[in-house]
């Protein structure tokens, strides 16, 4: 077997810094240049992804005490901002908590035209729970372009993990092309990911092109 050289990431982050938190809709930024979303179950490994894409251990604060991040945090990653969002599905919470953060993630995916892409974390090691279900066919009624991208890939073989990626991708009745597999741990999948938003930021700046042309003033028609 020939070895192949890992890829280059088309995007590079130099620079990731901290810009605010949230903690409710009137608290929400208008962003100024594409915001990337991420969201998923509590303790998937959100802040840790965040982390991986920094190159950064602490940018986002990760604990291995579900329901951590109770806030939207955002992040200023250069070319784009990104939000952390509250992890959804923590069971020891109270049921008025629970609704405070459900209201806070719709009021967040209701201000869909801010949003350009959003990556949905589920664990590669467990079936999608009944939330991560329910998520994936939110954004699918609500048309948001997102990625389900499974963490803690570190913890599976490398067949496992393939068997794995067709089982999600089937339980979330998505194509396996439409699923990522990463590990914060070991770094495997940062590139995929890049690539990916890299191809978001372009396809932005495609519409961008075009609705200012779409503003330019028509010119005047010669009178006859
Ligand atoms: N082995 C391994 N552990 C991980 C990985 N990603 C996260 N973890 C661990 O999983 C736990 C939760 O990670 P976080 O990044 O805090 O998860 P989160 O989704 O931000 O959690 P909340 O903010 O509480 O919803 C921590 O103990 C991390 O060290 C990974 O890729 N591999
Ligand atoms: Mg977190």
């Amino acid at each position: 077997m020939y070895e192949v050289k890992p890829e280059k990431p088309s995007l590079v982050i130099k620079n990731a810094t901290f810009i605010t938190s949230a903690a409710r809709e009137d608290q929400f930024i208008r962003p100024t240049k594409p915001m990337i979303a991420v969201c998923g179950k509590s303790n998937v490994g959100k802040s840790s992804f965040i982390n991986m894409l920094a190159n950064q251990k602490k940018l986002a604060k990760t604990s291995s005490e579900p329901g951590r991040t109770r806030l939207v945090n955002y992040f200023d990653f250069g070319e784009f901002i990104l939000a952390d969002l509250p992890g959804y599905g923590f069971a020891r919470v109270s049921k008025s908590e629970k609704e405070k953060w459900a209201k806070t993630l719709d009021a967040f995916f209701r201000k869909k035209e801010d949003i350009a892409h959003v990556f949905m974390l589920a664990d590669s090691r467990h079936d999608p729970t009944a939330d991560d279900v329910q998520m994936v066919q939110y954004l699918n009624y609500h048309i948001i372009p997102f990625t389900v991208t499974l963490t803690k890939a570190d913890k599976l073989s490398k067949m496992k993990l393939k068997e794995h990626i067709r089982a999600i991708a089937s339980d979330l009745y998505l194509g396996v092309h439409n699923l990522l597999a990463t590990s914060a741990e070991t770094g495997y999948g940062k590139t995929d990911v890049l690539n990916k938003i890299y191809s978001v930021l372009q396809a932005q700046k495609l519409i961008c092109q075009a609705d200012e042309e779409l503003e330019e003033p028509e010119e005047e028609q010669p009178q006859e």
